[in-house]
Protein backbone atom coordinates (compact mmCIF):
# COMPACT_ATOMS: atom_id res chain seq x y z
CA UNK A 1 0.00 0.00 0.00
CA UNK A 2 1.39 3.50 -1.24
CA UNK A 3 2.38 5.94 1.59
CA UNK A 4 0.58 8.73 -0.39
CA UNK A 5 3.33 10.77 0.12
CA UNK A 6 4.44 11.52 -3.69
CA UNK A 7 0.86 11.55 -4.70
CA UNK A 8 -0.32 12.49 -8.06
CA UNK A 9 3.45 11.90 -9.58
CA UNK A 10 3.80 9.36 -12.07
CA UNK A 11 7.01 7.33 -12.93
CA UNK A 12 9.56 9.39 -14.83
CA UNK A 13 9.80 8.45 -18.59
CA UNK A 14 12.46 9.49 -20.86
CA UNK A 15 10.61 12.04 -23.27
CA UNK A 16 13.57 13.34 -25.25
CA UNK A 17 15.05 16.39 -25.33
CA UNK A 18 12.14 18.57 -26.65
CA UNK A 19 9.83 17.36 -23.78
CA UNK A 20 8.79 20.28 -21.63
CA UNK A 21 7.22 17.70 -18.98
CA UNK A 22 9.46 19.43 -15.88
CA UNK A 23 9.15 15.38 -14.16
CA UNK A 24 10.44 13.28 -16.85
CA UNK A 25 13.63 13.03 -18.56
CA UNK A 26 14.81 14.55 -21.26
CA UNK A 27 18.32 13.07 -21.40
CA UNK A 28 18.79 10.08 -19.48
CA UNK A 29 17.89 7.25 -21.33
CA UNK A 30 18.47 4.22 -19.24
CA UNK A 31 18.48 2.34 -22.52
CA UNK A 32 20.45 4.41 -25.12
CA UNK A 33 24.02 2.99 -25.70
CA UNK A 34 26.87 5.04 -25.13
CA UNK A 35 30.45 3.46 -26.01
CA UNK A 36 28.95 0.46 -26.11
CA UNK A 37 27.10 0.21 -23.04
CA UNK A 38 23.37 1.28 -21.36
CA UNK A 39 23.38 4.85 -20.23
CA UNK A 40 22.27 3.09 -16.84
CA UNK A 41 25.17 0.72 -16.82
CA UNK A 42 27.26 3.53 -16.94
CA UNK A 43 26.13 5.81 -14.76
CA UNK A 44 25.04 3.43 -11.57
CA UNK A 45 22.84 6.23 -10.21
CA UNK A 46 22.24 5.94 -6.65
CA UNK A 47 20.04 7.85 -3.95
CA UNK A 48 21.64 9.20 -0.94
CA UNK A 49 19.33 8.15 2.16
CA UNK A 50 20.22 10.53 4.11
CA UNK A 51 19.67 13.77 2.11
CA UNK A 52 16.66 12.72 0.57
CA UNK A 53 14.87 10.90 3.77
CA UNK A 54 17.04 11.74 6.85
CA UNK A 55 17.85 15.36 6.82
CA UNK A 56 15.06 17.76 8.42
CA UNK A 57 16.26 21.10 6.56
CA UNK A 58 17.95 22.94 9.42
CA UNK A 59 20.99 24.62 8.94
CA UNK A 60 23.99 26.54 11.48
CA UNK A 61 20.87 29.75 12.19
CA UNK A 62 17.49 26.99 11.91
CA UNK A 63 16.34 24.05 12.24
CA UNK A 64 13.86 22.02 10.80
CA UNK A 65 12.12 22.78 7.44
CA UNK A 66 10.67 19.67 6.22
CA UNK A 67 7.89 18.25 7.73
CA UNK A 68 7.89 15.14 7.49
CA UNK A 69 5.21 11.92 7.88
CA UNK A 70 7.91 9.83 9.35
CA UNK A 71 9.22 12.78 11.22
CA UNK A 72 10.36 12.77 14.35
CA UNK A 73 12.63 10.02 13.46
CA UNK A 74 12.69 8.46 17.32
CA UNK A 75 10.92 5.29 16.19
CA UNK A 76 10.89 1.96 14.39
CA UNK A 77 7.09 2.30 13.22
CA UNK A 78 8.75 6.02 11.57
CA UNK A 79 11.56 4.13 10.55
CA UNK A 80 9.47 1.81 8.18
CA UNK A 81 7.43 4.21 7.05
CA UNK A 82 10.71 5.80 5.90
CA UNK A 83 11.79 3.01 3.57
CA UNK A 84 8.20 2.40 2.39
CA UNK A 85 8.45 6.01 1.32
CA UNK A 86 12.34 5.64 0.10
CA UNK A 87 11.51 2.79 -2.58
CA UNK A 88 8.35 4.55 -3.49
CA UNK A 89 10.76 6.95 -4.59
CA UNK A 90 13.01 4.77 -5.88
CA UNK A 91 10.62 2.90 -8.32
CA UNK A 92 9.45 6.68 -9.36
CA UNK A 93 12.78 7.43 -10.69
CA UNK A 94 13.44 3.81 -11.75
CA UNK A 95 17.38 4.01 -10.18
CA UNK A 96 19.43 1.02 -9.64
CA UNK A 97 21.06 1.74 -6.25
CA UNK A 98 20.70 3.50 -3.36
CA UNK A 99 23.33 4.18 -0.48
CA UNK A 100 22.73 4.74 3.32
CA UNK A 101 24.08 5.17 7.34
CA UNK A 102 23.08 3.21 10.05
CA UNK A 103 21.96 7.05 11.47
CA UNK A 104 19.54 7.06 8.84
CA UNK A 105 17.97 4.38 8.58
CA UNK A 106 16.59 3.73 12.35
CA UNK A 107 17.49 5.77 15.09
CA UNK A 108 20.38 6.25 17.60
CA UNK A 109 19.22 4.23 20.24
CA UNK A 110 22.26 5.10 23.08
CA UNK A 111 23.85 1.51 23.67
CA UNK A 112 25.95 -0.55 20.88
CA UNK A 113 23.95 -3.69 21.07
CA UNK A 114 20.80 -1.56 20.84
CA UNK A 115 22.07 -0.03 17.91
CA UNK A 116 22.63 -3.09 16.08
CA UNK A 117 19.49 -5.15 16.92
CA UNK A 118 17.55 -2.03 15.55
CA UNK A 119 19.96 -1.88 12.58
CA UNK A 120 19.65 -5.33 11.86
CA UNK A 121 15.71 -5.06 11.81
CA UNK A 122 15.52 -2.28 9.61
CA UNK A 123 17.93 -3.63 6.91
CA UNK A 124 15.85 -6.75 7.15
CA UNK A 125 13.09 -4.79 6.23
CA UNK A 126 14.95 -3.16 3.62
CA UNK A 127 16.51 -6.54 1.92
CA UNK A 128 12.65 -7.54 1.82
CA UNK A 129 11.92 -4.68 -0.23
CA UNK A 130 15.09 -5.37 -2.23
CA UNK A 131 13.59 -8.84 -3.46
CA UNK A 132 12.53 -8.09 -7.09
CA UNK A 133 13.04 -5.01 -6.80
CA UNK A 134 15.25 -2.84 -9.67
CA UNK A 135 17.03 -0.85 -6.85
CA UNK A 136 20.24 -2.58 -5.03
CA UNK A 137 22.64 -1.53 -2.50
CA UNK A 138 25.55 0.71 -4.27
CA UNK A 139 26.69 1.42 -0.78
CA UNK A 140 26.24 1.38 3.07
CA UNK A 141 28.74 3.47 5.84
CA UNK A 142 28.36 3.97 9.24
CA UNK A 143 27.83 7.68 10.72
CA UNK A 144 30.30 8.15 13.25
CA UNK A 145 30.12 11.74 13.53
CA UNK A 146 26.07 13.05 14.74
CA UNK A 147 26.43 12.05 18.25
CA UNK A 148 28.09 13.41 20.78
CA UNK A 149 30.26 10.18 21.84
CA UNK A 150 32.03 11.27 18.28
CA UNK A 151 33.09 14.60 18.55
CA UNK A 152 36.80 14.16 19.25
CA UNK A 153 36.72 11.38 16.50
CA UNK A 154 36.21 7.78 16.07
CA UNK A 155 39.09 5.93 14.92
CA UNK A 156 41.25 8.64 16.08
CA UNK A 157 39.53 9.12 19.06
CA UNK A 158 41.88 9.87 22.08
CA UNK A 159 39.77 7.41 24.11
CA UNK A 160 40.10 3.87 23.36
CA UNK A 161 36.20 2.82 24.66
CA UNK A 162 35.29 5.01 21.43
CA UNK A 163 37.79 3.82 19.11
CA UNK A 164 36.17 0.27 20.30
CA UNK A 165 32.78 1.62 20.06
CA UNK A 166 33.76 2.45 16.58
CA UNK A 167 35.08 -0.71 15.33
CA UNK A 168 31.85 -2.60 16.94
CA UNK A 169 29.78 -0.07 14.96
CA UNK A 170 31.67 -0.25 11.20
CA UNK A 171 31.57 -4.36 12.17
CA UNK A 172 28.15 -3.96 12.39
CA UNK A 173 27.13 -1.92 9.08
CA UNK A 174 29.57 -4.29 7.36
CA UNK A 175 27.37 -6.95 8.06
CA UNK A 176 24.28 -5.11 7.55
CA UNK A 177 25.94 -4.11 4.27
CA UNK A 178 27.20 -7.54 3.34
CA UNK A 179 23.50 -9.03 3.97
CA UNK A 180 21.86 -6.92 1.63
CA UNK A 181 24.42 -7.76 -1.36
CA UNK A 182 26.32 -3.87 -1.05
CA UNK A 183 28.75 -3.20 -3.96
CA UNK A 184 30.96 -1.41 -1.95
CA UNK A 185 31.45 -0.20 1.69
CA UNK A 186 32.16 3.50 2.77
CA UNK A 187 34.53 5.10 5.24
CA UNK A 188 33.92 8.91 5.44
CA UNK A 189 36.37 10.50 8.43
CA UNK A 190 34.29 13.52 9.40
CA UNK A 191 35.38 13.90 12.40
CA UNK A 192 38.62 11.96 11.80
CA UNK A 193 41.09 15.15 12.25
CA UNK A 194 41.24 17.90 14.96
CA UNK A 195 40.30 21.08 16.10
CA UNK A 196 43.20 22.04 17.23
CA UNK A 197 46.73 20.70 17.30
CA UNK A 198 46.94 21.79 20.98
CA UNK A 199 45.16 18.89 22.28
CA UNK A 200 45.87 16.62 18.82
CA UNK A 201 48.70 13.97 18.82
CA UNK A 202 48.84 13.52 14.84
CA UNK A 203 51.06 10.61 14.71
CA UNK A 204 49.18 9.05 17.07
CA UNK A 205 45.89 9.32 16.06
CA UNK A 206 46.84 8.17 11.98
CA UNK A 207 48.37 5.41 13.14
CA UNK A 208 44.86 4.62 14.65
CA UNK A 209 42.98 5.26 11.56
CA UNK A 210 45.51 2.83 9.85
CA UNK A 211 45.31 -0.07 11.87
CA UNK A 212 41.16 0.93 12.23
CA UNK A 213 41.20 0.42 8.00
CA UNK A 214 43.49 -2.65 8.43
CA UNK A 215 41.25 -4.20 10.44
CA UNK A 216 38.10 -3.12 8.20
CA UNK A 217 40.02 -4.94 4.95
CA UNK A 218 40.51 -8.11 7.29
CA UNK A 219 37.05 -8.01 8.37
CA UNK A 220 35.89 -8.01 4.79
CA UNK A 221 37.93 -11.20 3.42
CA UNK A 222 37.27 -13.05 7.01
CA UNK A 223 33.10 -12.55 6.07
CA UNK A 224 33.55 -12.67 1.96
CA UNK A 225 32.37 -9.16 1.54
CA UNK A 226 33.08 -8.99 -2.27
CA UNK A 227 32.35 -5.35 -2.49
CA UNK A 228 35.14 -2.31 -2.51
CA UNK A 229 36.24 -0.31 0.71
CA UNK A 230 36.32 2.93 -0.17
CA UNK A 231 37.89 6.11 1.61
CA UNK A 232 35.96 9.58 0.94
CA UNK A 233 38.66 12.16 0.64
CA UNK A 234 37.51 15.47 2.03
CA UNK A 235 39.50 18.57 3.58
CA UNK A 236 37.44 20.05 6.59
CA UNK A 237 33.73 20.48 7.69
CA UNK A 238 32.88 18.94 10.45
CA UNK A 239 36.51 19.00 11.41
CA UNK A 240 38.79 22.13 11.35
CA UNK A 241 41.16 19.58 9.53
CA UNK A 242 40.62 15.80 8.19
CA UNK A 243 42.98 13.62 7.69
CA UNK A 244 41.37 12.42 4.25
CA UNK A 245 42.30 15.91 2.87
CA UNK A 246 41.89 15.41 -0.63
CA UNK A 247 42.93 12.01 -3.47
CA UNK A 248 46.66 12.93 -2.88
CA UNK A 249 46.80 12.96 0.94
CA UNK A 250 44.02 9.72 1.06
CA UNK A 251 46.90 7.60 -1.30
CA UNK A 252 49.79 8.57 0.98
CA UNK A 253 47.85 7.33 3.82
CA UNK A 254 46.79 4.06 1.99
CA UNK A 255 50.49 3.73 0.53
CA UNK A 256 52.15 4.13 4.25
CA UNK A 257 49.68 2.01 5.90
CA UNK A 258 50.13 -1.04 2.97
CA UNK A 259 45.99 -0.18 1.92
CA UNK A 260 46.09 0.70 -1.57
CA UNK A 261 45.42 -2.72 -3.41
CA UNK A 262 42.98 -3.37 -0.63
CA UNK A 263 40.99 0.16 -0.60
CA UNK A 264 39.61 2.70 -3.47
CA UNK A 265 38.48 5.92 -2.90
CA UNK A 266 35.18 7.64 -3.02
CA UNK A 267 35.39 11.15 -4.40
CA UNK A 268 32.84 14.02 -4.08
CA UNK A 269 32.54 17.20 -6.34
CA UNK A 270 32.12 18.99 -3.16
CA UNK A 271 34.83 18.08 -1.32
CA UNK A 272 37.16 18.37 -4.65
CA UNK A 273 36.34 22.27 -4.77
CA UNK A 274 37.06 22.60 -0.51
CA UNK A 275 40.24 21.31 -0.95
CA UNK A 276 40.79 23.72 -3.37
CA UNK A 277 40.89 21.56 -6.49
CA UNK A 278 38.61 20.98 -9.25
CA UNK A 279 36.62 18.04 -9.82
CA UNK A 280 38.27 16.57 -12.51
CA UNK A 281 41.45 17.36 -11.13
CA UNK A 282 40.43 14.83 -8.24
CA UNK A 283 38.88 11.96 -10.51
CA UNK A 284 42.32 12.48 -12.85
CA UNK A 285 44.58 11.73 -10.32
CA UNK A 286 42.64 9.10 -9.26
CA UNK A 287 42.41 7.40 -12.64
CA UNK A 288 46.31 7.78 -13.10
CA UNK A 289 46.95 6.06 -9.66
CA UNK A 290 44.49 3.19 -10.32
CA UNK A 291 42.61 4.21 -7.36
CA UNK A 292 38.87 5.53 -8.54
CA UNK A 293 36.32 3.41 -7.19
CA UNK A 294 33.40 5.33 -7.17
CA UNK A 295 31.69 9.43 -7.19
CA UNK A 296 29.42 11.24 -4.78
CA UNK A 297 27.87 14.05 -7.39
CA UNK A 298 26.76 16.78 -6.00
CA UNK A 299 27.84 20.40 -6.39
CA UNK A 300 28.88 23.32 -4.24
CA UNK A 301 28.51 26.61 -4.18
CA UNK A 302 31.69 28.91 -5.49
CA UNK A 303 31.01 31.39 -2.85
CA UNK A 304 29.89 30.38 0.29
CA UNK A 305 33.02 27.89 0.98
CA UNK A 306 30.54 25.46 2.94
CA UNK A 307 30.01 22.14 1.84
CA UNK A 308 26.84 22.92 -0.02
CA UNK A 309 25.79 19.50 -1.38
CA UNK A 310 23.83 20.89 -4.14
CA UNK A 311 22.30 19.09 -7.27
CA UNK A 312 24.75 18.94 -10.23
CA UNK A 313 23.78 21.58 -13.00
CA UNK A 314 27.12 22.48 -14.49
CA UNK A 315 27.69 20.36 -17.67
CA UNK A 316 30.75 21.20 -18.90
CA UNK A 317 31.77 20.40 -15.55
CA UNK A 318 30.16 17.28 -14.92
CA UNK A 319 31.46 16.16 -18.58
CA UNK A 320 34.85 16.78 -17.91
CA UNK A 321 34.43 14.78 -14.85
CA UNK A 322 32.72 11.82 -16.65
CA UNK A 323 35.81 12.05 -19.49
CA UNK A 324 38.32 11.22 -16.69
CA UNK A 325 36.10 8.06 -15.50
CA UNK A 326 35.56 6.78 -19.17
CA UNK A 327 39.24 7.08 -19.71
CA UNK A 328 40.01 5.26 -16.46
CA UNK A 329 37.59 2.59 -17.55
CA UNK A 330 34.35 3.63 -16.05
CA UNK A 331 32.83 2.27 -13.05
CA UNK A 332 33.10 -1.54 -12.07
CA UNK A 333 31.26 -1.34 -8.86
CA UNK A 334 31.35 2.05 -8.32
CA UNK A 335 28.65 4.44 -9.46
CA UNK A 336 27.24 8.35 -9.25
CA UNK A 337 25.72 8.65 -5.82
CA UNK A 338 23.11 12.09 -5.21
CA UNK A 339 25.03 13.22 -2.33
CA UNK A 340 23.29 16.07 -3.24
CA UNK A 341 20.37 17.64 -1.11
CA UNK A 342 17.86 19.94 -1.60
CA UNK A 343 17.51 23.55 -0.51
CA UNK A 344 16.05 24.09 2.77
CA UNK A 345 13.02 25.77 1.05
CA UNK A 346 11.99 23.37 -1.45
CA UNK A 347 9.80 21.86 1.15
CA UNK A 348 7.33 19.50 -2.01
CA UNK A 349 7.56 15.85 -2.51
CA UNK A 350 8.10 16.84 -6.10
CA UNK A 351 10.99 19.05 -5.24
CA UNK A 352 12.42 15.87 -3.88
CA UNK A 353 11.89 14.22 -7.53
CA UNK A 354 12.64 17.13 -9.27
CA UNK A 355 16.08 17.67 -8.30
CA UNK A 356 16.85 13.93 -8.69
CA UNK A 357 15.52 14.00 -12.77
CA UNK A 358 17.37 17.33 -13.19
CA UNK A 359 20.60 15.86 -11.67
CA UNK A 360 20.35 12.82 -13.48
CA UNK A 361 19.63 14.55 -16.83
CA UNK A 362 22.72 16.74 -16.19
CA UNK A 363 24.69 13.83 -15.93
CA UNK A 364 23.37 12.07 -18.46
CA UNK A 365 24.13 15.20 -20.77
CA UNK A 366 27.57 15.27 -19.39
CA UNK A 367 28.45 11.54 -19.95
CA UNK A 368 27.27 11.89 -23.63
CA UNK A 369 29.44 15.22 -24.26
CA UNK A 370 32.23 12.84 -22.46
CA UNK A 371 31.43 10.18 -24.53
CA UNK A 372 31.85 12.39 -28.14
CA UNK A 373 34.65 13.80 -26.99
CA UNK A 374 35.94 10.24 -27.02
CA UNK A 375 35.07 9.05 -30.05
CA UNK A 376 36.30 12.26 -31.82
CA UNK A 377 39.95 11.54 -30.20
CA UNK A 378 40.82 15.35 -30.01
CA UNK A 379 41.88 15.51 -26.75
CA UNK A 380 43.89 12.50 -27.07
CA UNK A 381 45.77 13.46 -29.68
CA UNK A 382 46.20 16.89 -28.33
CA UNK A 383 48.39 15.16 -25.98
CA UNK A 384 50.14 12.70 -28.00
CA UNK A 385 51.27 15.46 -29.94
CA UNK A 386 52.66 17.69 -26.85
CA UNK A 387 54.59 14.24 -25.60
CA UNK A 388 55.81 13.57 -28.76
CA UNK A 389 59.23 14.03 -27.88
CA UNK A 390 59.27 11.28 -25.23
CA UNK A 391 58.22 8.73 -27.96
CA UNK A 392 62.40 8.84 -28.84
CA UNK A 393 64.56 6.35 -27.54
CA UNK A 394 66.61 8.88 -27.05
CA UNK A 395 64.48 10.65 -24.42
CA UNK A 396 63.12 7.07 -23.28
CA UNK A 397 67.05 6.60 -22.32
CA UNK A 398 67.51 9.48 -20.76
CA UNK A 399 65.13 8.69 -17.54
CA UNK A 400 67.47 5.63 -16.72
CA UNK A 401 70.61 8.06 -16.76
CA UNK A 402 71.98 10.42 -14.53
CA UNK A 403 72.52 13.98 -14.24
CA UNK A 404 76.07 13.98 -15.54
CA UNK A 405 75.60 12.35 -18.47
CA UNK A 406 72.81 14.01 -19.40
CA UNK A 407 74.55 17.42 -18.68
CA UNK A 408 77.25 16.66 -20.65
CA UNK A 409 74.84 15.48 -23.79
CA UNK A 410 73.49 19.10 -23.38
CA UNK A 411 76.91 20.49 -24.35
CA UNK A 412 78.19 18.34 -26.48
CA UNK A 413 74.78 18.76 -28.45
CA UNK A 414 74.19 22.23 -27.66
CA UNK A 415 70.43 21.38 -26.73
CA UNK A 416 68.65 25.14 -26.66
CA UNK A 417 64.60 23.73 -25.85
CA UNK A 418 62.47 26.08 -28.11
CA UNK A 419 58.89 27.41 -25.78
CA UNK A 420 56.54 25.88 -27.58
CA UNK A 421 52.44 26.63 -27.30
CA UNK A 422 50.18 25.06 -24.66
CA UNK A 423 47.22 25.46 -26.75
CA UNK A 424 44.73 26.46 -24.05
CA UNK A 425 42.11 28.34 -25.28
CA UNK A 426 42.32 25.91 -28.14
CA UNK A 427 41.43 22.83 -26.05
CA UNK A 428 38.72 24.62 -24.02
CA UNK A 429 37.21 25.98 -27.40
CA UNK A 430 37.70 22.25 -28.69
CA UNK A 431 35.64 21.26 -25.50
CA UNK A 432 32.95 23.72 -26.03
CA UNK A 433 32.21 21.43 -29.40
CA UNK A 434 30.47 19.29 -26.84
CA UNK A 435 28.80 20.38 -23.86
C1 LIG B 1 29.87 14.43 3.96
C2 LIG B 1 30.08 13.20 3.23
C3 LIG B 1 29.15 12.06 3.60
C4 LIG B 1 29.67 10.77 3.05
C5 LIG B 1 29.10 9.57 3.71
O1 LIG B 1 30.34 15.50 3.57
O2 LIG B 1 30.00 13.48 1.86
O3 LIG B 1 27.86 12.33 3.17
O4 LIG B 1 29.46 10.68 1.68
O5 LIG B 1 29.37 9.54 5.06
NI1 LIG C 1 30.03 15.67 1.42
NI1 LIG D 1 29.89 12.14 0.32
Amino acid sequence: MSTGFFDGIAPITFQGRDGTDPLAYRHYDPEEVVLGKRMEDHLRFAVAYWHSFAWEGGDPFGGQTFVRPWHPQDDMGRARMKADVAFEMFDLLGVPYFCWHDLDLRPEQGSFAANRDTLNEITDYLGEKMQGNKTQLLWGTANMFTDRRWMGGASTNPDPDVFAFAAATVKSCMDATHKLGGQNYVLWGGREGYETLLNTDMGAELDHMGRFLSMVVEYKHKIGFKGQILVEPKPQEPSKHQYDFDVATCIGFLRKYGLESEVKLNIEQGHAILAGHSFEHELALAVSEGMLGSIDMNRNDYQSGWDTDQFPNNVPEVALAYYHILKGGGFTQGGTNFDAKLRRQSIDAEDLIAAHVGGMDVCARGLKAAAAMIEDGGLDAALAERYAGWDTAEAKAMLDSDLATIAQRVEREGIAPQPRSGRQEILENYVNRFV
